[in-house]
């Protein structure tokens, strides 16, 4: 009877329930519930309080800082503009099966789910601390959210409790009335949590919305630079042969950042930032400063490292800005200071070469507007930097909040950090971008179009290819500078059948596109785009 072997000994469950136990279907609700109820508790304090701060948000920029970059690099070839969002329903779900794990292990006591509540909160908490926008008024939400899930939890399972075969042990008439009203109060509480839990995280919700930023931005109105660009000259792209348009809306511009649910929001009346470090003299600069200058317009073709051959990361606009380099001269750069080291709102940190920000022919802008507009808040409201012919990751920080005049040993950037490279400047590209993969077109004169880009050098030349065939020139778009891409389209010849095109470009230095394919990182792929399609 006393062996240490002896089955299901008739030693009562150490519970706070005399025995009694939550049935699986209601634990995991309770689980749910104090989840939402965490999740919407920290949600609302942080719309008040600190934005960045609220638990999920906290967790998933602290996971995008953490994931390795090759994850991220996965990520974003399989999910492509998706993967903020694959990652939020991701982390959604796994916090979720921790909160019915939670419900389900404590069917009798309420110690292991207050548990996990408690370790949950601890990892929103961590995740707000690390933040690189920490601020201590940061740890309300977080710190509410704990309390919120630890207790809602609590509260909830003993009301589980009662309910669940609420007489046993308890003598006496009114058993089974005392047994409905308890799960009455129990139904009650639960319809309550789940609706307060979804006010609170809609009003902070709303509270994130843009913050009265948009109103800022459209109280700036049309931005009408001194030195307009002239308009696009016609036949720049071939739009009408599946091309994208030579601007880019700036509703379609493509985004890549590493904000996640929620982008930085400064007014442009309260932005403000110096230029420092290794200069002569610190530049302090207001909003107002920048418009008060001659703003100079200039298009260029943005393009991200990460774009995969035949990727579509490239955008070109009308960028309004302040020439960089005279902001520069007016601070006067000290000798050695190889780096321009500029930080984000949200902590983002990224470094461009003086030199080349120096050239005076580059057009480096502190750019505060596109197309015409300010900035639009996801692609960096109110200022950001851009500088024609390096890969974004090396020179287009949005949101810009610091700029250090410094070394490229005395700082490494967000990206570097992580094995990106140092120096990028943007590899000449080509795509294809009609017919589509797969596309089915007539047999006989095919034409094909696509874009290429060699930013600062220019396009000399693109040729096209079927099936390993002869090289055919393409004709060129009319070029509007070198800072931007170029339309091209060609005419082939195509039998019945499966055929693979492919296109190379070749730049103004004369070098063309090598066919050996090359990762994006660490400065950018290289290889010469195909496409597979059928003409019948
Ligand atoms: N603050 C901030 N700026 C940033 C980034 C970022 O993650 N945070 N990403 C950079 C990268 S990798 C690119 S390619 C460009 C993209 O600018 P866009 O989103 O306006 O197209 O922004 C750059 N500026
Ligand atoms: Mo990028």
């Amino acid at each position: 009877m006393s062996t240490p072997s002896t089955p299901q000994t008739e030693k009562p469950p150490r519970s706070d329930g005399d025995g009694r136990a939550i049935p699986a279907a209601i634990a995991t609700l309770v689980g749910l519930l104090a989840l939402a109820a965490a999740l919407g508790v920290g949600h609302l304090l942080a719309g008040f309080i600190a934005p960045q701060s609220s638990p999920f948000v906290a967790v998933g920029d602290g996971f995008i800082r953490i994931t390795p970059p090759f994850l991220l690099e996965f990520a974003k070839s399989t999910f492509g503009l998706n993967d903020k969002l694959v990652l939020n329903i991701g982390m959604g779900a796994i916090i979720a099966l921790v909160a019915v794990v939670a419900g389900l292990v404590s069917r009798r006591s309420s110690r292991p789910g207050r548990a996990i509540f408690m370790v949950l909160g601890l990892v929103g908490l961590l995740a707000a601390l690390t933040s690189p926008v920490f601020e201590l008024l940061g740890m309300i939400a977080p710190l509410g959210a704990l309390v919120a899930g630890v207790g809602v939890f609590g509260w909830l399972h003993g009301l589980a409790l009662d309910a669940a075969g609420g007489s046993a042990g308890e003598p006496g008439r009114d058993a089974a009335d005392r047994g409905g009203l308890s799960r009455r109060r129990l139904l009650m509480s639960t319809a309550v949590t789940a609706v307060g839990a979804a006010v609170a995280g809609a009003v902070g919700q709303l509270r994130f919305g843009s913050g009265g930023i948009e109103d800022s931005r459209q109280a700036i109105g049309a931005l009408r630079p001194a030195t307009p660009v002239p308009a696009v000259p016609a036949g720049a792209d071939f739009a009408s042969l599946g091309t994208p348009t030579f601007i880019t809306p700036n509703a379609d511009f493509y985004r890549i950042d590493t904000a996640n649910l929620l982008i930085p929001r400064t007014a442009a009346e309260s932005w403000s930032m110096s230029i420092h470090g290794m200069v002569d003299r610190e530049l302090k600069l207001t909003y107002a400063d920048l418009m008060n200058r001659p703003l100079v317009e200039k298009t260029i073709t943005l393009t991200c490292v990460s774009n995969e051959i035949g990727g579509e990361l490239i955008s070109t606009s009308n960028f309004v800005g302040v020439p960089l380099r005279d902001l520069l001269m007016e601070a006067g750069v000290q000798p050695g200071a190889t780096q321009i080291f500029t930080t984000s709102e949200d902590g983002w940190t990224c470094g461009t070469p003086t030199d080349v920000v120096m050239e005076p022919d580059r057009g480096a802008l502190l750019a505060i507007g596109m197309n015409g507009e300010p900035l639009p808040l996801e692609h960096g409201f109110p200022v950001r930097m851009v500088v024609p012919g390096l890969y974004g990751f090396v020179s287009a920080t949005k949101w810009l909040a610091d700029m250090e005049l410094t070394t490229f040993e005395a700082a490494q950037s967000y990206w570097l950090k992580r094995g990106w490279g140092e120096k990028a400047p943007i590899k000449t590209q080509s795509r294809i971008d009609k017919p589509k993969p797969f596309e089915r077109v007539d047999v006989g004169k095919v034409t094909v179009a696509g874009v290429a880009w060699s930013q600062h050098r220019g396009i000399d030349r693109v040729e096209v290819r079927a099936d390993d065939g002869p090289w055919v020139v393409a004709e060129l778009a009319t070029e509007v500078s070198t800072d931007t891409w170029r339309m091209w389209r060609a005419d082939l010849e195509l039998g019945a059948g499966s055929h693979t095109l492919q296109c190379r470009s070749t730049d103004r230095t004369g070098a063309t596109q090598p066919v050996e394919r090359v990762d994006p990182i660490p400065d950018g792929a290289t290889g010469w785009h195909s496409v597979i399609m059928t003409a019948a």
